[in-house]
């Protein structure tokens, strides 16, 4: 494999720990991806109740699914963010004044082309940068920049979101962007650990731009998980075939179904895999096995809504201070672009 010559992203003393693996596109040395997912399921399905963490969901056909759901007509989160940022990339991107844009998630859907056009537009040049556990959305994003935007530099990052933001240099000016409200399918304990961490990456001069689901009516948010043709159910039930693969596991996907619902006290859609039979797992690669009694539900996923003035007072106590407050006109998305402060 050639080493490339460094780029100019990571920081100093994080350099020798990356190594390009494909031209652009750069890997943390010796990291395993698959062996902290293995770790992680074990210990979550042993948890009481049973749950799984969001990240697991996306193999290669999860991804696939993802991509539908973001079509399905119940789902009005893709659409409502993209229109939001198709109509004000403009002003966020005068707002910022970068010179790299950071994405959290592989990048390049039609949203990030909003904020690419403005920074060429705007400012002539850039660099863009997105961090993602998959490889393959990276280079797919690497060969659409340099097509579409041969004026912007690429570096894909393949690693996890906190292992990426915290290599980077604080050099250059740099928004930070987290779309999609995947902050939502944070729980208690990793929202706060993500946002100190964040933060803490961010230099004097750094902006986030952080795309929020708003709460609304229960009936709006409850179609958006169960939608018609079943995507979404396909979509969560998938992650026992994901499981099977990492672990050797048994879970048998034509006993189980999926349900989910908005619990207005958490503020947050649930979704879950029932066992309609009872199911003994085993994991024979560990030496573990445990008992998926019927009825049982494991929590698979969590979407959280939000209140987006809490969301910018939240944030605030993170040293991260709202600029501007980006809505569509039924007030169901928020985009918000915010200043790191100290
Ligand atoms: C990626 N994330 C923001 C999606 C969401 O809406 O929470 C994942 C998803 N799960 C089921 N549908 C969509």
């Amino acid at each position: 494999m050639a080493q490339e010559s460094l780029p100019h992203i990571f920081a100093a003393e994080q350099q020798s720990r990356w190594l390009s693996t494909h031209a652009g596109i750069w890997s943390l040395t010796g990291a395993d991806l698959d062996a902290v997912p293995a770790l992680s399921i074990l210990t979550t399905l042993w948890d009481q109740p049973r749950w799984l963490e969001a990240y697991h969901l996306y193999d290669p056909r999860g991804s696939e699914l993802f991509e539908e759901i973001c079509q399905l007509p119940e789902y009005y989160l893709t659409r409502t963010e993209n229109s939001i940022l198709e109509v004000r990339a403009r002003e966020i991107i005068g707002a910022a004044p970068v010179e790299r844009i950071v994405e959290l998630g592989a990048g390049y859907s039609k949203k990030t082309v909003h904020l690419l056009t403005e920074q060429v537009r705007q400012r002539g040049k850039g660099i863009f940068a997105p961090i993602d556990v998959g490889a393959s959305g990276l280079l797919a994003s690497q060969s659409a920049v340099r097509r579409d935007f041969p004026q912007i530099e690429f570096y894909g990052i393949h690693a996890r979101y906190e292992e990426g933001f915290s290599a980077i240099d604080r050099s250059l000016p740099t928004l930070f962007v987290f779309l999609g409200s995947t902050i939502g399918n944070f729980n208690h304990t990793d929202f706060p650990r993500f946002f100190r961490a964040l933060s803490a990456a961010m230099g004097p001069d750094d902006y986030l731009l952080l795309g929020a689901d708003r709460v609304k009516e229960t009936k709006t948010l409850e179609d958006a998980y169960n939608d018609s043709r079943g995507i979404t159910a396909q979509f969560i039930l998938n992650v026992f075939r994901n499981i099977n693969r990492l672990l050797q596991g048994n879970f048998d996907s034509d006993k189980m179904r999926y349900h989910s619902w908005f619990n207005p006290q958490w503020r947050q859609i649930e979704m879950y895999a029932v066992a309609t039979a009872r199911q003994d797992i085993r994991f024979p690669s560990v030496g573990a096995a445990f008992q998926w009694q019927q009825d049982e539900k494991i929590l698979v996923e969590i979407s959280r809504k939000f209140d987006p003035h809490r969301l910018q007072e939240q944030l605030s106590f993170f040293g991260l201070a709202p600029v501007a407050h980006f809505t569509d006109p039924k007030q169901w998305f928020s985009v918000i672009l915010f200043r790191k402060r100290f």
